[in-house]
């Protein structure tokens, strides 16, 4: 029986991933190697023949910016495009705009990892007057409660109404679909469609700019657990890197 086609694929390196700074909802761009990434994603799918029909992204330019470079790779930079805040990385409170080595120093190990990676332990809240703040930003106009800080159960659960009301009736409709978004909301994403549990997930790193394909079943479980990534040697190197971004 048929099987629907979902490729997930996290942004190319930003200015603050290179920098090493927690981002979160702060809007940087894309660097040159992360452009050069996201080309080399959409030469990937077309490679692998996984042609998108349909992109959904975050409200941030460097998913955006990321979909637009892979896609135009890809020759499919004419299909029908969406967005929503929902696909947004994690909002990292009080943490965004900070180094992370510095926090981890400050703060030990055990404190890091609790904030970067616990199910459902949120950082302190950002102040609005803070100049990481997204408080008064017209895109987030319509958000009900807008963040001010978020652990990856919040993301979950912000991304999930999205996933099923947009995401799930695009692979119904048999579409290639390609959702471009961010570390932890498509950590959240995979916790969700691998039934990864709340500990273990904790462990589970996305590489920037590798597309990550996953074949669903009839009842969208992936065919191949994990999915698969279409640069596996890219994808174990980045991940190392994302795993390591705490030390100096
Ligand atoms: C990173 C993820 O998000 O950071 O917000 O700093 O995917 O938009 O670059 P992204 C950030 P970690 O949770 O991996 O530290």
């Amino acid at each position: 029986s048929a099987t629907y086609k979902l490729i997930l694929l996290r942004h190319g390196q930003s200015e603050w991933n290179e920098k090493n700074l927690f981002t979160g909802w702060v809007d940087v761009p894309l660097t040159e190697k992360g452009r050069a990434e996201a080309t080399r994603g959409g030469e990937l799918m077309a490679e692998n023949q996984l042609l998108p029909d349909v992109v959904h992204t975050s409200l941030l330019r460097r998913a955006m910016n990321t979909a637009n470079r892979s896609l135009d790779a890809a020759d499919r930079l004419w299909i029908p495009v969406k967005r929503s805040w929902r696909l947004n990385e994690r909002h990292y409170g009080a943490l965004q705009g900070k180094n992370k080595a510095e926090i981890r120093e400050e703060y030990g190990e055990e404190q890091f990892m609790t904030w970067r990676r616990s199910y459902d332990t949120p950082p302190p809240e950002l102040d609005d007057s803070s100049e990481w703040s997204q408080a008064g930003d017209p895109r987030y106009a319509d958000v009900a409660n807008l963040p001010r800080t978020e652990c990856l159960k919040d993301v979950l659960e912000r991304f999930m109404p999205y996933w099923e009301e947009q995401v799930i009736p695009d692979l119904k409709a048999g579409k290639t679909v390609l959702v471009a978004a961010h570390g932890n909301s498509l950590r959240a994403l995979v916790k969700h469609l691998d039934g990864i549990s709340d500990e273990e997930i904790a462990g589970l790193n996305i590489p920037t700019g590798i597309p990550l394909y996953y074949e669903l079943d009839q009842n969208l479980k992936p065919v191949t657990p994990g999915g698969r990534y279409l640069d596996p040697d890219a994808a174990a190197e980045s991940i190392k890197a994302v795993a390591n971004q705490g030390k100096k």
